[in-house]
């Protein structure tokens, strides 16, 4: 019989049968013996064959995945750890203060999901809350340079209720994968979407302002209007692996657009003359913030690879 992989946190699984009853779940022994560049070989999203054994369900296979979302595993630089698979677009929530989410981790994202092929946007939350002068103006600048780059954005509070029923038809019938720094509102938009669900979340550290890592598993929830979300730890970064020097700039739209304009076709766009992107970046057509972050990619690259 087919099921859905609902859950996953290190060896507990659960996964939702055909009639929608779930149910723990374990892996037949050979998967642990195959040799894998995966940290883990399940994820939230898995479709898997399994066999019902006192109450357990017995995984014997994992079937064919349509896409997946792939990190490095920053304990582990040399393997993958894979965050959902089958899903139809990735959220991430973004807060400008309380916590402060870097620049460098909001593009690490969408890097990585414009590599995975990924529908990818972004949820400013917390919109109640009141910003210094810089900061908000920081989130109205963010907010405006991704909707323009092509992403979807939202700006939502739980608190206020804003922008939730902005958000809903686009959650609406799709699988979605949310992610973004602890502390971000990650549980709290999910119990705000569905009423009942009351999933744990915490208050930041008074001191840092940064989350408690609250939620410590993924897990895959039913909206009532149709459609899943997935609610997930708050991952620390977003590295994206298997990407080379070259090919990085592709993940950026607006180099990726502008790359023909390049003198030679294997440019980095760090000092090589007639580079495009650097001409774009000094003409104000390329946000500064998204560059700087592409450099500091590129290096992060250079210095993995072997
Ligand atoms: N003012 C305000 N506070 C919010 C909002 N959303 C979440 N919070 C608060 O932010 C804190 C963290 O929220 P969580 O939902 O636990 O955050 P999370 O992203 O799930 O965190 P982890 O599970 O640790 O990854 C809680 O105190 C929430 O009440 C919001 O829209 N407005
Ligand atoms: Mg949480
Ligand atoms: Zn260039």
């Amino acid at each position: 019989m087919e099921a859905l992989v609902v859950r996953t946190a290190g060896e507990h699984v659960q996964v939702r049968l055909p009639d929608g009853q779930r149910y723990p779940a374990t892996l037949r022994g050979k998967f642990r013996l195959e040799e894998s560049p995966f940290t883990a070989p399940l994820a939230v999203g898995d479709q898997v064959r399994v066999r019902l054994e006192e109450g357990l369900a017995v995984i014997e296979e994992i079937l064919p995945r349509r896409n997946k979302l792939v990190r490095t595993d920053p304990t582990l630089p040399y393997r993958k750890q894979i965050l959902a698979c089958n899903i139809d677009q990735a959220f991430l929530l973004v807060t400008v203060e309380s916590p402060f989410t870097p620049l460098r981790y909001v593009d690490g994202f969408l890097v990585m999901c414009e590599m995975d092929g990924v529908p990818a946007g972004l949820i400013f939350s917390k919109a109640d809350l009141p910003l210094k002068p810089r900061s908000a103006q920081k989130r109205a600048f963010l907010l405006a340079l991704y909707k323009e780059l092509g992403y979807a954005v939202f700006s939502v509070s739980v608190v206020t209720n804003e922008g939730l029923e902005t958000l809903r038809p686009t959650l609406k019938g799709r699988r979605t994968f949310l992610t973004g720094l602890s502390g971000t509102g990650k549980s709290s938009l999910l119990n705000a979407l569905i009423p009942g669900l009351n999933l744990a979340t915490q208050p930041l550290v008074r001191l840092t302002q940064r989350g408690r890592h609250t939620t410590t598993f993924s897990a895959l929830y039913e909206l009532p209007e149709g459609g899943e979300i997935i609610d997930s730890p708050g991952f620390g970064e977003f590295r994206p692996p298997d990407v080379t020097p070259t090919e990085l700039s592709h993940y950026f739209p607006e180099m990726r657009e502008r790359l023909s304009g390049c003198r030679f076709n294997n440019c980095l766009h760090v000092d090589e003359p007639g580079c495009a992107i650097r001409a774009a970046v000094e003409a104000g057509q390329i946000a500064p913030s998204r560059y700087h972050t592409y450099l500091a990619l590129l290096e992060e690259i250079r210095n993995l690879s072997p």
